[in-house]
């Protein structure tokens, strides 16, 4: 071809592009090319964490302060940060998201930017720093810290003035992201803000900069400041298929979903003689299964009493959960019991999540059997999908051979980062994830199999 040719051609390429191609597009990408950052990957591995609710509110019987309460009646007489960290390991919840500030604009740490604050409380006669205690006993708990900071702020007067108020709730973040070490969640909280106009490209890049690795929940609303998104109830329920990817305003982005609620029916502060809304161990199992079970994470609302304790009830109630989440799905039946085919796909059902196997390169269909010497009765399988590489299964069956032929008992479609799937208990010795579409190959770190009782 001739210079002049090529020359021609490539300017009419690139006219095309600018003709055809919208700005602000996302150039030539569809759901399967987008990933999940590495931060995001090792977020989701921790599955469930609790969100934790303490102020002014608590002393007041109050959800939503209106900014009026006086600091003076913060005083809790026998706070324990640890007692509730014991709680939360027994839960087996792997991280804790103090909410530093909310909606009524009390700050539980010692602020340089506000008066409105423990220091101005009798607690520890004003020398308190609770955000300090919170991530200190979370840490020694072997816990990840993370922080709510209410852009909605009910008490502070710049409020009515965006860009002092852009100013200060910036210095407030600042303050939190750089003293209490990593952060493995910052929550950006929507509610109560209708209306207001925030900097939030500003304020995200402020965090940023000093916590890159922070993983930031926005729900819809912002999702473009978001790396998580929220579930869209406060049920404990994913209620539709999930998929990490989703589109909001022409933008394709990995936003794993986070299923927030809590442990006491539509109360995130504790209230007195509210004993009866503590829910029940079979709705809170329940909550586990519709959030983790359908490859989201669980964060559970959690709320200090008066004293500084989380209830006793509480306590038991976590204990509960925990012991309840070990006995349903402590004991795979498919690790180190079972055969499975193809030969080299043994890391996937290894018990090991650290360990994956892959269809082979470029395949849209694949077949994982495992084969018991003597059949085993089973009513739950739990499959993970190695996320690195994107979400490729897209339809799925999970199948029992009966002597004659391959039966399903599940059918499905997203797998994600685990996929509980619950039906009648049946008994076979051989069962297979029939993987009937993928956009890749198909990476599965773990299938398994459980007898959860009748
Ligand atoms: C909501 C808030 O309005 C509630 O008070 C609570 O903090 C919950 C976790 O988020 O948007």
């Amino acid at each position: 071809m001739k210079w002049g040719k090529r020359v021609f051609l490539l300017v009419l390429s690139i006219c095309f592009l600018f003709v055809f191609i919208p700005s602000g597009s996302t150039f030539a990408q569809n759901f399967s090319d987008i990933k999940p950052s590495p931060q995001q990957v090792q977020w989701q591995d921790l599955e469930f964490g609790v969100i934790i609710h303490f102020g002014t509110n608590t002393f007041l019987d109050r959800e939503w302060g209106d900014g009026t309460a006086d600091p003076s009646v913060f005083n809790p007489t026998e706070l324990d940060a640890e007692q509730w960290m014991k709680a939360i390991k027994s839960a087996g919840a792997k991280y804790v998201v103090l909410v530093a500030k909310h909606h009524d604009g009390f700050c539980l740490w010692p602020t340089e930017q506000t008066k409105y604050s423990v220091k101005s409380s009798p607690w520890k006669n004003g020398e308190g720093d609770l955000v300090r205690l919170v991530s200190d006993a979370a840490r020694k708990y072997g816990l990840k810290f993370g922080v709510y900071l209410s852009p909605w702020d009910r008490h502070e007067p710049r409020y009515s003035n965006s860009a002092q108020y852009d100013k200060y709730y910036a210095a407030e973040l600042d303050e939190l992201a750089t003293n209490y070490g990593d952060l493995v969640e910052f929550w950006l909280d929507g509610a109560g803000s209708a209306g207001h106009v925030y900097n939030f490209p500003r304020i995200i890049e402020e965090l940023r900069t000093y916590q890159p690795n922070t993983l930031v929940f926005a729900d819809t609303g912002l999702f473009e400041y978001g790396d998580i998104r929220w579930v869209g109830n406060e049920d404990g329920k994913i209620s539709y298929d999930n998929w990490n990817v989703i589109d909001r305003h022409g933008f394709l982005r990995w936003r794993p979903v986070e299923v927030d609620t809590p442990l006491r029916e539509r109360h995130w502060f504790w209230h007195p003689n509210d004993e009866s809304s503590l829910k029940s161990l079979e709705k809170l199992f329940l909550i586990y299964e519709d959030s983790v079970g359908e490859g989201g994470q669980l964060m559970l609302g959690l709320a200090p009493d008066r004293r500084g304790l989380l209830p006793e009830a509480d306590v038991k109630r976590l204990e509960e959960l925990g012991a309840a989440i070990q006995k349903r799905y402590g004991h795979n039946l498919v690790a180190g019991r079972s055969r499975s085919i193809p030969s080299d796909s043994d890391a996937a059902v290894d018990g090991d999540p650290d360990t994956f196997w892959s269809a082979p390169a470029g395949s849209h269909h694949a077949i994982l059997e495992v084969d018991f010497a003597q059949p085993v009765k089973f009513n739950r399988a739990v499959t993970m999908e190695w996320l690195n590489a994107g979400q490729n299964i897209q339809h799925y069956k999970i199948e029992i051979w009966d002597g004659k032929a391959w039966s399903a008992v599940v059918e499905g479609y997203p797998i994600g980062h685990k996929k509980i799937d619950r039906f009648p208990a049946v008994t076979a010795s051989r069962v297979r994830l029939n993987i009937l579409a993928s956009s890749s190959e198909a990476h599965i770190r773990e299938f398994q199999l459980f007898f959860a009782g009748e």
